[in-house]
């Protein structure tokens, strides 16, 4: 009985031994990599990795080169208007929207008329916008639509 766990023991210990063996080479690498395989694909990877930071470096440049143009164009825009409005002042003052008569219909026209509404003054006949005969809520409206158009409103 002790002698045949002894061989249990023995084959056992065999058996395990062989698996092992078996399973070590059947997860381990087919053969090294020659160094000039991974001299090549570091270089490839390199360069790819480094091309698109060049390629994000044009991106930056251009977006700000177009924030730039698109600042410069606001303010082109702002001063010729402004301009426009002190060579012409009759060209601004005509529009009934612009209620605080600063030559540009915005959001603070809006808000005036809003005010004006509420408040004990005198209502202008040329606020009502929509012809309507009274100045009211819509009126308001359509001076705050004409505010957000993207054309300005004018
Ligand atoms: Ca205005
Ligand atoms: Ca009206």
């Amino acid at each position: 009985m002790n002698k045949d766990n002894e061989q249990l023991d023995a084959l056992e210990n065999k058996v395990a031994k062989a698996l092992g063996e078996d399973l070590k080479a059947l997860f381990s690498p087919a053969g090294r990599t020659p160094d000039e395989v991974d001299r090549a694909v570091l270089d490839a990877t390199r360069k790819r990795l480094v091309r698109p930071r060049r390629h994000r470096w044009r991106l930056v440049r251009a977006g700000a080169a177009a924030m730039a143009a698109v600042v410069l164009l606001a303010v082109v825009l702002n001063v010729t208007r402004d301009h426009v409005g002190r060579m012409h002042p009759a060209a601004t003052a005509t529009a009934p929207a612009d209620i605080d008569h600063n030559g540009r219909i915005d959001i603070l026209d809006a808000y005036k008329l809003a005010r004006r509404l509420e408040g004990p003054g005198a209502l202008e006949a040329r606020w009502d916008l929509n012809a309507d005969g009274q100045v009211d809520r819509a009126d308001v409206d359509l001076v705050a639509f004409a505010a957000v158009r993207l054309d300005g409103g004018a």
